[in-house]
């Protein structure tokens, strides 16, 4: 069985006891085993990153070039491989999940390019015989904080970019993915990353993810994960003036308008409410549609999902796959019972059993909600969406701006005139035009705003406004 070990220095090292990495897909089955760091151990991982901080900083670009684009070559050659242990311990359906290591191998490539490509400026002063020159340095040490539902492809957007910029890197990966961040962060080793330039530490978000948002020797944090944790890892950093990126939660609309194409519509919401068993902070949660065309929507998209197949990660069948633990699924459950009781009614969201036991949920649908019910306004995160009826595309707007999240936001219409005012008027960071509200691409900013997000964009050029600082230099050349 695999040993996910911590990378401190560099050394790969064990720790205090070690937690079973469970397949969603087969709870007998442990996929590795991962080591558990303590306070004094990420102390020491902080205090490695900070010893090689200076020298990575002063590394050339084609030095920072090499590693990523050898690790990204890496990453794709070994997507089918890689693709089964992300379904193995995350429960992603095995063709989804070998799409997200590709996804990581492409966001490792982009971003060998963009550290050759940073440019800065050089003005003349408004002093005559002085110029100006604005260039970025790295922000120095960035503590990378990851969630579950992307175990490949976040630690990859956050720490391609990190070592781009030239900061190094302490990453803690969620304790339910500890696999895909230790191969990772192996593969970048073993492209040439010097000793201390990135570091990974495995535990618990409270215990480790803590020591670390709030060690000293942090300069920056990024973070995604729930509303909760964000705003307390903000709340640690910023009285130390220490730089944030949070990507919390979304309960993002699909608006569904009269003049819709229905196959588009519908092939939208299955995809954004339920691939990745609805366990994105993109997935369209909340279906907002027009009265037109409600009851021939609602019909056609119920008979889908009673058709998606659900089931063990690697079935080639499987569209479903398993939520990720009991924690996951209670709480599905839980948000399914109070959505009944507040009057929606509820297609699928029942337990099922298959030939091996896991956490097997069919997806749901709960129609006849109204915007204030709690389903509409709660970040559940599983394979349920909801279904709002409103009379027009002025109250399908209102609805789609009424939560307090602002990530993705989806519109299905055929009219231009519409497709144009709901891109300027959504608050969102992202809008989708006859598009899933999930499933971005790796080269263009990623992020909201409100509860949704908090600091600069990641991803794409954007991602050096986080990961860089800026300087101002006057010369006078005398
Ligand atoms: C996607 O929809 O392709 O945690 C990406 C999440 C997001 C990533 C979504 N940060 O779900």
């Amino acid at each position: 069985m695999d040993q996910y070990l911590h990378r401190v220095g560099g050394e790969w090292v064990g720790g205090s006891g070690s937690v079973p990495d469970v397949n969603p897909s087969d709870t007998r089955e442990v996929v590795g085993e991962a080591a558990q760091a303590d306070a004094a151990l990420v102390a020491a991982a902080t205090r490695a990153a900070r010893a090689a901080a200076d020298e990575w900083a002063h590394s050339g670009p084609q030095q920072r070039f090499e590693v990523l684009d050898a690790a990204g070559a890496q990453v794709l050659a070994r997507r089918a491989e890689l693709g089964r242990l992300l379904a193995s311990e995350e429960g992603k359906p095995i063709a989804e999940a070998t799409a997200e290591v590709a996804r990581a191998g492409q966001i490792l490539k982009y971003f060998a390019g963009e550290a050759l490509r940073q440019t800065g400026d050089l003005l003349p002063s408004v002093r005559p015989g002085l110029s100006v020159e604005v260039t970025r340095e790295p922000v120095g040490v960035v503590g990378l904080v990851t969630p579950w539902n992307f175990p490949i492809a976040i630690p990859a957007w956050k720490v391609a970019p990190a070592l781009a910029f030239g900061n190094t890197v302490v990453l803690k990966p969620s304790e339910l993915v500890p696999g895909c961040a230790t191969e990772l962060v192996r593969i970048l080793v073993d492209a040439g990353l010097p000793d201390g330039v990135l570091n990974l530490v495995h535990g618990s978000g409270a215990e480790v993810g803590g020591a670390l948002v709030s060690s000293p020797d942090v300069d920056a944090v990024s973070f995604t994960g729930s509303v909760a944790t964000g705003r307390s890892i903000a709340a640690a950093c910023v009285p130390d003036g220490r730089k944030v990126q949070l990507e919390m939660g979304g309960k993002n609309p699909l608006v569904v308008l009269d003049d819709a194409d229905l196959d588009v519509a519908v092939s939208a919401a299955v995809n954004g409410a339920y691939f990745s068993t609805g366990q994105r902070c993109t997935a369209s949660s909340r279906l907002v549609v027009t009265e037109g065309v409600h009851d021939a929507f609602v019909e056609r998209l119920a008979e889908r999902v009673r058709g998606l197949r659900v089931g063990h990660a690697l079935a080639p069948d499987t569209v479903v796959g398993p939520v990720v633990d009991d924690r996951q699924l209670r709480k599905d459950l839980d948000y399914l019972a109070i959505a009944a009781q507040e009057g929606g009614e509820v297609v699928g969201g029942e337990r099922v059993e298959r030939d091996t036991p896991g956490w097997f949920l069919s997806p749901a649908l709960v129609t006849g909600t109204t915007g204030d019910m709690r389903i509409n306004r709660e970040e559940v995160f599983g394979p349920v969406a909801s279904v709002v009826r409103v009379a027009d595309y002025d109250a399908a707007l209102a609805e789609a701006n009424a939560t307090e999240f602002g990530l993705s936001a989806g519109v299905v219409t055929t009219s231009l005139r519409y497709a144009k005012h709901f891109a300027r008027h959504a608050r969102a960071g992202m809008v989708m035009v006859n598009a899933p509200t999930a499933g971005v691409d790796p080269h263009v900013p990623f992020g909201g705003s409100r509860a949704s997000s908090y600091g600069p964009r990641e991803q794409g050029a954007y991602a050096r406004e986080f990961y860089t600082t800026v300087k101002t230099t006057y010369v006078d050349p005398g």
